[in-house]
């Protein structure tokens, strides 16, 4: 089941679900279902209640269905669009869990400063994982929403990761697509600037939908691709695979548990296994597409703040 949230001029935020191409709207049946973290709250941050709660409403879902391409453009306040699919009261985010983002991020801060060579590579090995606060949601867009790239930057990076959505009691809820756009100069100028390098206006983007578990059989078996488009020309493209993840989500739950009250709702993004070159840092205008299998395409444009 894929849900989506969206805009419906004079009505406001609405639920969907997605089905053969459609979306059909569940807050037309279910008035009170008014956003995604709602439905989390009914269902006790249970997937499978929550799965079971829809399934019921579909059999009664009206009329009121739009094409997926009605609502997949551009965020303009008198047409409908989509918004991001949930409103995170907090994003969480892991890093360097993939040994090609450990190794381009060590050869980096090695060219600079010999002193610190090894530091992804630690973390990388370690038992604790990398783990920060990465934004909420007024920091974050949705599909087709604006991503950001701070005023004091030079070399900010599109950071394509798979995302998961918690319930209660560590449940995994839902996965979906989230761009931890990234002011890289800052954080290689210094790794106590991290949280200037992940947080900011658009610095996180999510969508297009939430795949609850059923629709992802095996979060470590997905295909995530990534393009980078400059004036209608893809400049660059790549792909990896979330099987090479170096830890497991309950270890990374684990850990962002540990002595930390994580309400439901909570998105928490696992790392990437692209590192985009230098040379295709984020400019004004670019267009960034990130695919992942089973969720959809997260297309964003990038401005400069
Ligand atoms: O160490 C800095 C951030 C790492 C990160 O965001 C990632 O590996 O995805
Ligand atoms: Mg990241």
């Amino acid at each position: 089941m894929k849900l989506v949230q969206f805009h419906l001029p004079g009505a406001g935020i609405r639920l969907g679900v997605l089905q053969g191409g459609r979306v059909y709207d569940l807050t037309a049946v279910e008035p009170v279902w008014d956003s995604f973290l709602t439905l989390v709250e009914i269902s006790r941050g249970r997937a499978d209640l929550l799965e079971e709660l829809v399934l019921e409403k579909i059999t009664q879902l009206p009329d009121a269905a739009y094409e997926w391409e009605e609502l997949d453009h551009n965020a303009v306040f008198s047409k409908k669009h989509l918004l991001m699919p949930i409103f995170p009261p907090e994003v969480w985010g892991f890093g360097v869990t993939y040994q090609r983002s450990a190794e381009a991020r060590d050869a980096d801060v090695a060219s600079q400063m010999d002193s610190t060579a090894s530091i992804y590579d630690r973390v990388y090995h370690s038992e604790r994982p990398e783990c920060f606060f990465k934004a909420t949601a007024p920091r974050c867009v949705g599909p087709n929403g604006p991503i950001g790239i701070r005023s004091d930057s030079e070399l900010t990076a599109t950071e394509p990761e798979l995302a998961y959505v918690l319930g209660v009691d560590r449940e995994i809820i839902g996965y979906t697509i989230c761009n931890d756009v990234s002011a890289w100069d800052l954080e290689r100028d210094n790794p106590l600037y991290l949280p200037q390098s992940k947080i900011f206006t658009g610095c996180c983007a999510l969508g297009p939908v939430i795949a609850t578990p059923s629709e992802i059989p095996d979060p470590y078996a997905l295909k995530i691709s990534c393009r980078i488009i400059r004036s209608g020309e893809v400049i660059y493209s790549d792909t990896t695979d979330s099987g090479r993840i170096g830890r497991r989500f309950e270890e990374l739950n684990e850990y962002l548990y540990r002595d930390n009250p994580i309400p439901p709702g909570t998105v928490v993004s696992t790392g990437t296994g692209i590192m985009v070159p230098n040379e295709h840092n984020l400019r004004d205008g670019d267009v960034v597409e990130i695919e992942i299998e089973g969720i959809g395409v997260l297309s964003n444009t990038a401005i400069r703040l």
